[in-house]
């Protein structure tokens, strides 16, 4: 499973590198009002639904661009085909695929590439998280010498009760604040701790799967802006967990 999962997303990886440069504006569409996607994320899920339809024809599958496939299956895919998306439109390096796959519920395994990074992220439950082959874990710093990052998906779905409140509460305490625009790879980010915690509210399943087992894999804690389990739904906490303890009284 493994090898599967790390020799298809490094794949679908050269799909994402190889169209990025070509893009045009005919091959970007908007959905729900300021949302984009490219031809590219279609592509990208595609063909990793099409390997994973090839060797798990059992298994389920929920992609951000095909949807729910099997939903009632005990192995379920999680896949974000590009998640940043307009970093990626606009010729950044900021983005990443993000694949997790649940196994009766709980996360088993899962990956974070990074391809224009160059960057691989791995975990499995119980085995801890990795990055290019190398254990990762995430950092021991307090809020005061934090860096942070968030995103503001709330915005671009017109929230008014947003994500604007919580940045400028948090923004003073921290020592800075870093807003890149994939949740997949600020979560891996925080796995390797090269980002001290991450925050951020209107997410979807697929955009913190595989960056939640990670972090919990590299020793970190995942919750809610309550402290419970009810997320990306009740928003997403994830940091070391003096860290995530230290922040969650911000974000009420
Ligand atoms: P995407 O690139 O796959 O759309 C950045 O803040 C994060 O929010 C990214 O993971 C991005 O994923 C996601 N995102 C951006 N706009 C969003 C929206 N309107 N609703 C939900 N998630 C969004
Ligand atoms: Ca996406």
């Amino acid at each position: 499973m493994r090898e599967f999962l790390l020799s298809r997303i490094r794949e679908a990886g050269e799909i994402c590198r190889a169209e990025q440069v070509k893009l045009q504006d005919a091959d970007v569409e908007y959905k729900h009002g300021r949302e984009i996607v490219t031809r590219v994320d279609r592509q990208v899920e595609m063909f990793l639904r099409e390997q994973i339809n090839d060797r798990y024809p059992d298994h389920g599958i929920i992609g951000e661009e095909g949807g729910t496939t099997l939903g009632g299956a005990s192995h379920c895919w999680i896949i974000d085909p590009i998640d940043g998306t307009t970093s990626y439109r606009f010729g950044q390096s900021y983005y990443s695929i993000s694949v997790a796959l649940r196994v009766d519920n709980e996360l088993s395994a899962a990956s974070v590439y990074a391809p224009a990074l160059g960057q691989l992220f791995y975990a499995q439950r119980g085995d801890g998280a990795f990055l290019d082959g190398v254990r990762i874990s995430v950092s021991g710093r307090r809020l005061n010498e934090a860096i942070l990052s968030t995103g503001f998906a709330c915005l671009r779905s017109g929230w008014q009760d947003n994500n604007l409140k919580y940045f400028n509460r948090l923004v003073p305490r921290i020592l800075d604040i870093r807003r890149c625009g994939s949740a997949a790879l600020d979560m891996a980010y925080v796995a390797c701790g090269k980002y001290d915690g991450f925050w951020e509210l209107n997410l979807n399943l697929y955009d913190i799967a595989a960056g939640a087992l990670l972090v919990a894999e590299a020793g970190g804690r995942v919750c809610d802006f309550s402290g419970g389990g009810s997320y990306p739904e009740q928003g997403i906490v994830a940091a070391n967990p003096g860290l995530t303890a230290e922040i969650l009284p911000y974000l009420r």
